[in-house]
């Protein structure tokens, strides 16, 4: 089996192509990925040899570049789509790349894949296209799609495209949308690699507002089990939510990072708020354990005393990251950004 899985370099693809090497000795991954700012060749420094994975620089917006790859790596049996702009506050300084990749590169994606024959396509989107939730309640599959940032905005039109080319075309399209994602890996400009690095560093720990925003955190390694679940288990045209039944406000989560680092409370600094700062996300991922029987495996304890411990040991990662010069390798190498 060969899949194109896009976005492999960074965070959650990372794993997702580690995890497939390891655990699926049947499948070759190509990994189409733009690195971006986001993407990282460190991030899978360690299987970059690995016979059966390749990486081809290719943005999706660029339709020849992908047209190339599903002709000359072919045939293709699955898409999984990652690649993305990902973080809500540089939406709020700019949309556009958001559009660019998120909706554009997504509809250019789906259409090279269909003209291709692939077989299945894999939309790996967010609890965030659902919108904001009051004190009670949850998301599930059919909550009316009700973004507020240019990023969640970007990720809802990219589950759009993905809906119409089921109902229009009848291409095997099945959506994700996954709760916050935390693990090893994860670029430091997110909450708890930003709090973990900064708090290793003795710098503050900047919190937004009064810090009670809500967010339900799933250990990455179980999300891309889940991925790996409902592409070959899901429904075409469905929609799973996955998430880690895992609530906590980000005051408690930046409490219990200064407790596992040994530092003052006083590390935490209120900041003003994020614009349209989503208050809750709380995901009902009861149809993937019903269905698919997947379920989260890592306990929050566990995950995030893994996750300051991984940060702890791979500080030349996050430096290089902070200090702007971890793409020198490849600059070095190709000449060229
Ligand atoms: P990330 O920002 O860490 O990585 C994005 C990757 O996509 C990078 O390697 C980047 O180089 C690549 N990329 C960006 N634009 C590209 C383009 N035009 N063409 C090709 N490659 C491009 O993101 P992440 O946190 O790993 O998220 C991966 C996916 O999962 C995204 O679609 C995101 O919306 C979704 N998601 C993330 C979370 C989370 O908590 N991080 C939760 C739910 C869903
Ligand atoms: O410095 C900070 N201080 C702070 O209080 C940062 C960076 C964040 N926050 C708050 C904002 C959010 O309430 O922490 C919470 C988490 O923020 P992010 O890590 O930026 O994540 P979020 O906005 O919830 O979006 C994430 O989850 C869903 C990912 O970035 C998305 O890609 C994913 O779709």
């Amino acid at each position: 089996m060969r899949i194109v899985v896009t976005g492999g370099l960074g965070f959650i693809g990372s794993h997702l192509v580690r995890w497939i090497l390891q655990h699926q000795p049947q499948v070759d991954i190509i990994n189409v990925d733009a690195l971006t700012y986001a993407g990282n060749l460190e991030n899978l420094a360690d299987i970059a040899d690995n016979p059966r994975y390749q990486w081809q620089r290719i943005s999706i917006t660029d339709r020849p570049g992908l047209e190339a790859v599903f002709r000359d790596q072919g045939p293709i049996d699955a898409v999984m789509h990652l690649a993305a702009e990902s973080h809500v506050d540089r939406s709020i300084q700019s949309g556009v790349p958001f559009v660019e990749t998120n909706v554009l590169g997504t509809q250019i994606l789906l259409e090279v894949a269909r003209n291709a024959g692939v077989s299945r396509f894999l939309q790996v989107s967010t609890d965030e296209v659902y919108g904001s939730l009051g004190g009670t309640g949850s998301f599930v599959e059919h909550t009316p799609l009700s973004p507020n940032s240019p990023y969640s905005a970007s990720k809802a039109g990219s589950d759009l495209l993905a809906r119409a080319a089921f109902e229009t075309y009848g291409q095997d399209v099945v959506i994700t949308r996954c709760s916050n994602n935390y693990g090893p890996y994860q670029f430091p400009e997110k909450l708890i690699p930003l709090f973990i690095t900064n708090g290793l560093d003795g710098k503050s720990l900047p919190l937004y507002g009064d810090g009670l925003n809500v967010r339900d955190w799933l250990y990455v390694e179980d999300h891309v089990r889940a991925l790996w679940m409902v592409l070959n288990q899901g429904k075409a045209g469905e929609v799973y939510n996955i998430g880690g039944n895992n609530e906590r406000s980000n005051r408690e989560v930046a409490q219990t990072l200064v407790s596992l680092m040994h530092l003052p409370e006083t590390a935490i600094v209120p900041v003003p708020d994020r614009l349209g700062h989503d208050r809750r996300y709380a995901i009902d991922s009861s149809k993937i354990q019903e269905t698919l029987g997947w379920r989260p495996e890592t306990p929050w304890e566990q995950g995030l005393a893994l996750t300051v411990q991984w940060y702890r040991s791979r500080r030349a990662w996050w430096e290089s990251i902070k200090n702007g010069t971890y793409k020198d390798y490849y600059r070095d190498q190709y000449g060229t950004l």
